[in-house]
């Protein structure tokens, strides 16, 4: 079974902080309702990598969210996680669909209608579409025109999140655009008080799209 809540996606980064403070941090946002969430970590050993995302999945199955493993689905398997996210160079979509599964949640990044199409029809179950504003995250990428990112997702009946630059204040710019959640890393990640900021964010988000009673 593949069911998932995509409303707020949350995506970490544990860059400058420690083990305690990053896990601590993940467990705010957790409280504060974030819906589904990706380990990402770019600069770790494959064995660093299997032991925080152990820790992160105790943390992510006390609050039923489904942990997603950004890039790898050898440390997804390993740590027996819901699911793996999947760039435009990361394995292709119906290769880890063939290994994983069917009850594997596969997310795919995508910028274009074609690469979106080329997802769901390989077996994706989410896209991420963006970057929708400038980012302070590092991430190779580029900015995504709102009109991509409706038109995507009038072309694929999965989930469609927005990411990039997203914030409480900022994400009025998606409020006609079909999509079914928002991603964020830093308003969340790097936020004073962590588990306030997912939970006014969600709750922005909500109260755009008319959805207050989801809270
Ligand atoms: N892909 C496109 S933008 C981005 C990724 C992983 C980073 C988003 O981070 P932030 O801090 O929410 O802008
Ligand atoms: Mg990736």
């Amino acid at each position: 079974m593949r069911i998932f809540d995509p409303t707020l996606y949350f995506i970490t980064d544990s860059t400058g902080f420690s083990e305690e403070e990053f896990l601590n941090r993940v467990d705010a946002a957790l409280r504060g309702g974030v819906t589904l969430l990706q380990l990402r970590e770019k600069n770790k050993t494959t064995r660093e990598y299997i032991d925080i995302a152990k820790k992160v999945h105790k943390l992510t199955l006390k609050y039923n969210v489904p942990l997603i493993v950004d890039d790898r689905i050898d440390v997804a398997l390993a740590v027996g996680a819901e699911g793996v996210h999947l760039g435009q160079s990361d394995m292709p979509i119906d290769i880890a669909r063939k290994i994983l599964g069917d009850d594997f949640i596969i997310g795919a990044t995508t910028k274009t209608v074609a690469q979106a199409t080329e997802a769901y029809a390989q077996g994706a179950d989410y896209l991420g579409v963006g970057a929708i504003y400038p980012t302070t995250t590092k991430v190779k990428t580029v900015l995504t025109p709102t009109q991509t990112l409706s038109d995507i997702c009038n072309a694929v009946p999965v989930p469609v999140n927005a990411i990039g630059g997203l914030n409480k204040d900022n994400i009025n710019v998606l409020e006609k655009i079909k999509i079914s959640g928002i991603c964020a890393v830093s308003a969340i990640m790097k936020a004073s008080d962590v588990q306030k900021a997912a939970h006014e964010l969600k709750k922005a988000y909500l109260a755009l799209k008319g959805d207050e009673k989801s809270l």
